[in-house]
């Protein structure tokens, strides 16, 4: 089995989870920040059975698109140290982490 941590935009949160719950996969949903724009994003966590692996990852990519977000340089300091100019940063699609699941129970 496996755990996959998901991070993706909360504009794609909604149709990754409905288009994961339709095909029968649980999903879990945990609203977070992220440290360099520091704004909100969301993490899925997926608990999956080794061949439902890849289909949880096509369905992640297919409804996660990614975006140009522009932001000021100084954004993105917690020191100020930098100019104020505005920057382009592409937030992804998603960004996974699959993690080996030890056990799992239920009780
Ligand atoms: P943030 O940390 O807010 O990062 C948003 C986007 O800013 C990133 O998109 C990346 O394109 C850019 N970025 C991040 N750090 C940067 C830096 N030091 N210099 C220039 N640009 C930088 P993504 O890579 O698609 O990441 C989207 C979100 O996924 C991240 O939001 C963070 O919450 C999470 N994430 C990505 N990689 C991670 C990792 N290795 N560990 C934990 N969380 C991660």
């Amino acid at each position: 089995m496996k755990l996959l941590l998901a991070m993706i935009n909360n504009d794609d949160a909604q149709k990754v989870m409905k288009s994961l719950v339709k095909e029968k996969i649980q999903v879990t949903k945990i609203a977070s920040t992220g440290g360099f724009l520091k704004t909100g994003n969301t993490t899925l966590l997926i608990g999956v059975a080794d061949d439902i692996v890849e289909k949880a990852l096509n369905i992640i990519q297919e409804n996660s698109k990614s975006r140009k977000k522009i932001v000021s340089d100084a954004m993105t300091s917690e020191f100020g140290m930098f100019s104020g100019n505005p920057m382009e940063v592409t937030i992804g699609g998603g960004t996974i982490f699959i993690l080996d699941v030890l056990d799992y129970k239920k009780i």
